[in-house]
């Protein structure tokens, strides 16, 4: 029996996925933010609740960043540095691209507040444990901010996508001073990104090429 000549299946699989890349990031809105240790009242619930801001419209990437009000009651505080962190839960599945952070700024005579942060690292969690498995972003460094009266526009910080991320752990890594132990302040943090979508499964897509090549044999 004479073979029937093959022509080569090309099989063309569309990625719906967007580029994530083109699309501007919205603010995310925690739902709850918990640290591992707080001084006094200042505890991490301060850092989301807009209490640190002199007005609280903002957008993440393309528009208004509020300014700092530079206030030590609303700010998070930690007197258990180093080591500590804040465990924010999203309230929902992200695709996370942005972090923005309003340093503590309470004025100081002229010079950064010893409070202050240096550098924060990130870990994103697809569940509510923090693990060995669990990406981390690079070390972020936070600009001083000098004096009460300075602009407090906080520090952006513009990452590759990580998707599926329901909860950030923010680690504190460094402090202005450099110095290794004592305390620590941040006023705000925010979180930019898209609502996840569900990628089509493998199983999903293998199902499509099957029926492709099925289409094929019968002409
Ligand atoms: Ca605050
Ligand atoms: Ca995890």
């Amino acid at each position: 029996m004479k073979q029937k000549h093959n022509k080569p299946l090309i099989l063309f699989i569309v990625s719906t996925t967007l580029t994530s890349g083109l699309l501007l990031a919205d603010p995310i809105f925690p739902v709850s933010a918990v640290a591992s240790s707080h001084f006094r009242d200042n505890s991490a619930d301060l850092l989301i609740d807009s209490s640190g801001f002199e007005e609280d419209i903002f957008f993440i990437e393309d528009s208004f960043i509020p300014e700092g009000n530079n206030n030590f009651a609303t700010s998070w505080v930690t007197d258990s540095w180093p080591g500590s962190y804040v465990d924010f839960d999203l309230g929902g599945t992200f695709d996370v691209t942005d972090s923005h952070v309003w340093n503590y700024s309470q004025n100081n005579e002229g010079v950064p507040n010893s409070f202050q942060i240096g550098s924060y690292q990130l870990t994103f969690s697809s569940d509510s444990t923090f693990d060995a498995s669990d990406s981390m972003s690079s070390v972020f460094n936070l600009a001083a901010v000098v004096g009460e009266e300075s602009d407090n526009t906080g520090s952006h910080e513009n990452f590759t996508a990580v998707p599926n991320v329901s909860h950030i752990r923010l680690s504190l890594v460094s402090r202005i001073d450099g110095n290794a132990s004592g305390f620590g302040a941040l006023s705000e943090v925010r979180f930019g990104g898209i609502a996840s979508v569900p990628e089509p499964s493998s199983t999903l897509l293998l199902g499509l090429a099957s029926l492709a090549l099925l289409k094929r044999r019968r002409k």
